[in-house]
């Protein structure tokens, strides 16, 4: 066992005494923060009342994708959240330019969404997914079914992006099984793809450090080229004209395999983890007739684009391609409980509803498939959407974050800038020798500076909540201005 975690009273600091009077942890927390004093702190933890946690409380802790010793001998902590903000424990408030990570897209701590999650959690906890229902999930497939592309009638439900893709991987290679065409078991994604972290999603996607780890990983698993070129690309406003006969690649790997061998498709519409990468114009459409052509699936990784980002409910809608399956996570609660899922067209889930009726169509699902808290955060969710019609705003202030982004041409270490919806990106000249140093260092200057964004590799990311106003880009990009003009 480990300082910190062995027992509850290690975690206090000496001497505290009494929890909630003068002088306590959390009386020394609403004086110092600078939180509202109408609003009462919540922290549940016996360490989250603390300002500062000691380093030997930090190692139980193994934190994903983080660099955990550098993380924590400076840690960056958050303790609270609100609209566009967090606030650092000791008070200090960050600008979130990145929607948490690509989720909390109606902003942080909606009293709607709250009040549903407590609401719920406090009639009924937890309710068995197989063979057995309770409203809510019915509830949510409905609301999405509503607002998804036209064909796309149902939704499986489980609890993140990564699983959202195993889910729908498996559904493609069952689909031509249960059609007789079981030797489609072909999967093809995309170099620089991101699918996730399970073994189908790092299988078919892109990104080489979270490949090549993990073994052979799914056999019989291809790739089309990605569609990042600066040399064609560089300062594009919106999506690049060049790059669409890309899509033709899928046609040499057909070529390659023959179409009997290939199930399916996965493709995000704008690739968000590896840089927010926009489809070349006309490229998603030729994925499409290429697919249909030779009777492949198409599974439009929406995990990031899906409720508003792209200014429109699903990223499909915006870029006029309906594709067979499309996974999302992440926006459907605004990032308040974990949920995932995929939407099917009818034809795929049609398929599946021709044997017995006492059987059980498809073998998967998981325990906490269609959570009730997630549902309730996800019908409130979808309800804030539509009364503040966010994905509208998103559109509307698509421009405004385009013409910030593109007034940092110029600016020291920029060899790009991209946008579309409220997604965009600087990528930076690395810096000799240290790839990803002056990047990592830009992100921590903006952190120390109020602003939150995202390091990817080079690149710096923008993914602000749909609710963002004109100023708060303003602020986030004229931070971006000056953190430049000092990293060396
Ligand atoms: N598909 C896509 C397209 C994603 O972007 C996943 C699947 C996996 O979702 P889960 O819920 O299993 O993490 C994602 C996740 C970033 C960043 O900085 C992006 C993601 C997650 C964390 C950080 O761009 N995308």
């Amino acid at each position: 066992m480990v300082h910190g975690a062995s027992s509850l009273p290690l975690s206090l600091p000496r001497g505290t005494g009494a929890r909630d009077g003068a002088g306590t942890p959390r009386a020394l927390l609403r004086q110092n923060t600078g939180f509202p004093t109408e609003t009462p702190v919540t922290a549940m933890t016996l360490l989250s009342d603390q300002m500062n946690l000691h380093p030997d409380q930090l190692g139980a802790y193994w934190m994903p994708f983080t660099a955990n010793r550098q993380f924590k001998a400076a840690p960056r902590m958050v303790a609270r959240a609100e609209g566009m903000h967090y606030w650092t424990p000791e008070g200090r408030r960050i600008l979130d330019g990145f929607s948490g990570l690509w989720c909390c897209n109606a902003g942080h701590n909606r009293k709607p969404i709250v009040e549903a999650i407590q609401k719920q959690a406090a009639t009924m906890d937890y309710a068995p997914a197989f063979q057995m229902g309770q409203p809510l999930a019915f509830e949510l497939a409905n609301r999405i079914v509503d607002i998804a592309p036209e064909g796309m009638d149902h939704v499986f439900f489980c609890n993140s992006g990564s699983e959202a893709v195993d889910t729908a991987l498996k559904i493609a290679l069952a689909w031509h099984r249960v059609r007789g065409e079981g030797h489609r078991t072909r999967l093809i994604g995309r170099e620089r793809g991101y699918h996730g972290v399970g073994f189908g999603g790092i299988s078919v996607g892109g990104m080489v450090a979270n490949r090549k780890m993990f073994g052979a990983m799914l056999a019989g698993v291809d790739h089309l080229p990605t569609t990042h070129d600066l040399a064609h690309n560089a300062f594009t406003r919106g999506d690049p004209e060049w790059g669409a006969h890309l899509a033709d690649e899928l046609e040499r790997l057909v070529q390659l395999h023959d179409a009997s061998t290939i199930a399916a498709v996965i493709v995000e519409p704008m690739a968000g983890s590896t840089g927010v990468l926009f489809p070349p114009k006309g490229y998603l459409q030729r994925l499409r007739e290429i697919t249909r052509k030779h009777g492949i699936l198409l599974i439009f990784d929406e995990v990031i684009t899906a409720f508003g980002r792209m200014g429109a409910a699903f990223a499909s809608q915006v870029y006029g391609v309906v594709p067979d399956m499309i996974t999302f996570a992440k926006g459907v609660t605004s990032g308040s409980v974990p949920m995932g899922g995929v939407i099917a067209s009818s034809a795929i889930h049609d398929a599946f509803m021709a044997g017995p009726p006492g059987a059980i169509e498809l073998f998967h699902g998981y325990t906490y498939s269609a959570h009730v808290l997630a549902c309730a955060a996800g019908v409130a969710t979808l309800q804030l959407y539509k009364d503040e019609g966010l994905f509208e705003r998103a559109k509307a202030m698509a421009p405004v974050l385009e013409d910030a982004l593109h007034s940092l041409k110029g600016a020291r270490h920029v060899i790009d800038i991209r946008n579309g919806g409220l997604a965009g990106a600087v990528e930076l000249e690395p810096r000799p020798g240290a790839p990803g140093a002056r990047t990592f260092e830009t992100y921590l200057g903006c952190w120390e500076k109020g602003v939150l964004v995202r390091q990817a590799g080079e690149i710096i990311c923008f993914a602000p909540a749909l609710i963002v106003e004109e100023s708060q880009i303003a602020e986030m990009t004229d931070t971006l201005r000056d953190v430049l003009a000092r990293v060396a």
